[in-house]
């Protein structure tokens, strides 16, 4: 007969891998409650689609139709991957006939989507990418999804999602699919971040890292320097500074998921600014940056416009763009001291010149 500690041993491996994605979510809600029970189902379901992807991903190159362009453009003027485009369904089908969620808005869709028979008993609005990065799929790189989980307030009488232009601080959930060497799942209800890892074996997420909190500061810089001549003299002042002092190295692998998992685990800051072309930024608030920054606060860092809290930001329209500057705490804030500087100079410059014409 095993005695106990052999018992044991199994207990520990066997529990670990019941650590499931569903099991967590109720563990952290500390409740059985109903909206504790529709978090769980929604996460399990944005699980599903994640596997989804990743089976097609790892396949992408043996699969007809799987790469390559449509020959379309979305509602960002970028041009259409096949892969956005499977992405994008796979998570309305896999909310379908799920009660849960009544509406879906996608980078990929210029108006919201519904699912009527979720609706009204459907109370939740997935916000997603589903394949951010795409220009990496070409070249089997990493890519992510990214997703923001809010509740289904007021009334959208015209269809266009106008009760969305909310700021991030109503997200009740939010997180990210990383699609890399293993396929990980980072995931938020605001009880901290939690990292689960895919085991293709069993088909299940398991937990691997719970309650992520990202270093007060970090080596890492993480922004696409080719845009240097596009940039605010403050953003110049900042990599210049980094250029110059020891201790900073530059990654940046031109998809948003998998360098903000690489900051988020080891310290630093992501940016993307404004630049000459996108005086607002590239990257999407609702579906990217605000998701992102949901996470960043649970874990400990911050996320900034440069001059305002992205969760503060209350977006014109739903496809709206910020200037991002993400990561740890001390780095966020170093970035937005050149900010500051820049502006205090300005103030000076204009009084001066308001008292010299005064004169
Ligand atoms: P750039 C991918 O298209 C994306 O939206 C983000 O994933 C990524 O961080 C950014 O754009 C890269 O943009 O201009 O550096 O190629």
């Amino acid at each position: 007969m095993a005695d106990m500690e052999q018992i044991l041993d199994h207990k520990y491996a066997i529990d670990r891998d019941c650590m499931t994605l569903s099991r967590h979510v109720l563990q952290q809600s500390h409740s059985f409650s109903s909206e504790a029970q529709d978090l769980s189902a929604l996460m399990s379901r944005i699980a599903l689609a994640a596997k989804l992807i990743a089976r097609r991903l790892t396949r992408a190159g043996l699969v007809e139709d799987a790469l390559g362009f449509t020959g379309q453009t979305n509602v960002q003027g970028e041009a259409v991957k096949k892969m956005d485009v499977y992405a994008n369904q796979v998570f309305i089908s896999v909310f379908e006939q799920s009660g849960l969620v009544c509406r879906l808005a996608s980078e990929e869709m210029e108006e919201p989507y519904y699912i009527p028979e979720n609706c009204p008993i459907g109370r939740y609005t997935l916000l997603y990418d589903p394949i951010d990065g795409s220009s990496n799929l070409d070249t089997n790189l990493n890519v992510g999804a990214i997703f923001a989980i809010r509740r289904q307030e007021g009334d959208d009488l015209d269809g266009t999602g106008q009760d969305l232009l909310q700021s991030g601080r109503s997200q009740i959930a939010a997180g990210y699919v990383l699609f890399g060497p293993s396929t990980l799942l980072v995931y938020s209800i605001g009880t901290g971040v939690h990292t689960f890892t895919l085991d293709p074996s069993l088909g299940e997420f398991i937990l691997s890292h719970e309650n992520v909190q990202i270093p007060a500061h970090g080596p890492v810089y993480s922004v696409n320097e080719g845009n240097f001549w596009q940039w605010d003299e403050s953003i110049r002042d900042y990599i210049r500074y980094v250029h110059r002092h020891e201790g900073y190295t530059a990654r940046y692998g031109g998809a948003l998921v998998g360098d903000f998992h690489r900051i988020l685990n080891q310290g630093g800051v992501f940016l993307y600014p404004g630049t000459v072309q996108k005086p607002e930024g590239k990257l999407r608030l609702l579906y990217e940056s605000a998701p992102l920054a949901f996470l960043i606060e649970q874990a400990g860092g911050r996320a900034s416009t440069g001059t305002e809290e992205i969760l503060d930001v209350v977006p014109r329209e739903l496809h709206a763009r910020t200037p991002l500057i993400i990561g740890s705490r001390d780095d966020v804030s170093l970035v937005e001291s050149f900010i500051q500087e820049r502006q205090r100079e300005e103030r000076e410059k204009t009084t001066w010149e308001w008292a010299k014409d005064e004169r």
